[in-house]
């Protein structure tokens, strides 16, 4: 009888089958980002770049999600690259580099998730190796297969720069990040990450990874913005985050509360 795989190893093979769709977890907890993994999200994403998600409460978080099943995905603070190594010695299956604007970062960004002969990642796997549940020469075979890397793009270099990033080895593809891509393109004035010139950009990201054989993700902001994603084609779509679930939960009921 051949085994499923570990959580840890399942994000890739996720992505390749279908869209993913990811929770996202800004305040993590043990108990929130088990919370989240329980329902039927394919993957939690922990946003080390907002909110107040540290390396202490990634280290907490991530067996509670592997526990219901599903792997983990860190959002890094942006050029922390190092930080990309160390959750991935944790146990995370994917990294979202923010504000990758340019192929020198892009570089950066997969010569710290990748062991060689791809990038430069050193050996440390900690909590990683046991999650995976092999040994160490075949979980050095197996690990960059089972990373996935993605650049964010939400500035006007990045989106200039796109096939460029597109193409350095080690980069699965790219996430766009709609809320910053707005800021950049109206030059600052607003940020609405439902505005048709991000919306445009978002199906320029989605063509130019199909293209090249990459993955596009987004950040979306409601479940009808990740119902769009998905039909671009977007392969890794995250659908609003804790935050965001909680305060419409808490308006839900206040307002059925007061409404009688
Ligand atoms: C953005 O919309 O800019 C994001 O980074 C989403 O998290
Ligand atoms: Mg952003």
């Amino acid at each position: 009888m051949t085994q499923a795989p570990a959580p840890i190893a399942r994000l890739a093979g996720a992505i390749a089958a279908g869209p993913v769709l990811t929770a996202w977890s800004s305040f993590p907890t043990p108990v929130t980002a088990g919370i989240l993994a329980r329902e039927a999200f394919d993957a939690v994403t922990i946003d080390m770049q907002h909110g107040a998600a540290d390396f202490a409460s990634v280290a907490a978080a991530i067996p509670a999600v592997h526990a219901a099943g599903k792997p983990v995905v860190v959002r890094i603070p942006v050029g922390e690259f190092q930080t990309a190594s160390r959750v991935l010695d944790l146990g995370a299956s994917g990294i979202i580099g923010p504000m990758v604007n340019s192929v020198e970062d892009a570089r950066l960004l997969a010569a710290f998730t990748r062991f060689p002969p791809v990038g430069e990642r050193s050996w440390g796997p900690f909590g990683a190796l046991p999650a995976s549940g092999l040994d160490p020469a075949a979980f050095l075979a197996a690990a960059n297969r089972m990373t996935v890397v993605l650049a964010m793009i939400e500035t006007r270099a990045a989106l200039a720069a796109l096939d460029d990033i597109l193409a350095v080895p080690g980069i699965d593809g790219a996430f766009v990040g709609p809320a910053d891509l707005s800021i950049a393109l109206s030059d600052g004035a607003n940020v609405d990450p439902t505005r048709q010139d991000v919306a445009e950009a978002i199906g320029h990201v989605a063509a130019r990874c199909r293209a090249a054989g990459r993955i596009a993700g987004a950040f979306a902001f409601s479940g009808q913005q990740a119902a769009s994603f998905v039909k671009l084609g977007l392969r890794f779509v995250a659908v609003e985050n804790d935050t965001a679930h909680l305060r419409a939960g808490a308006r839900a009921a206040l307002q059925a509360a007061r409404a009688s």
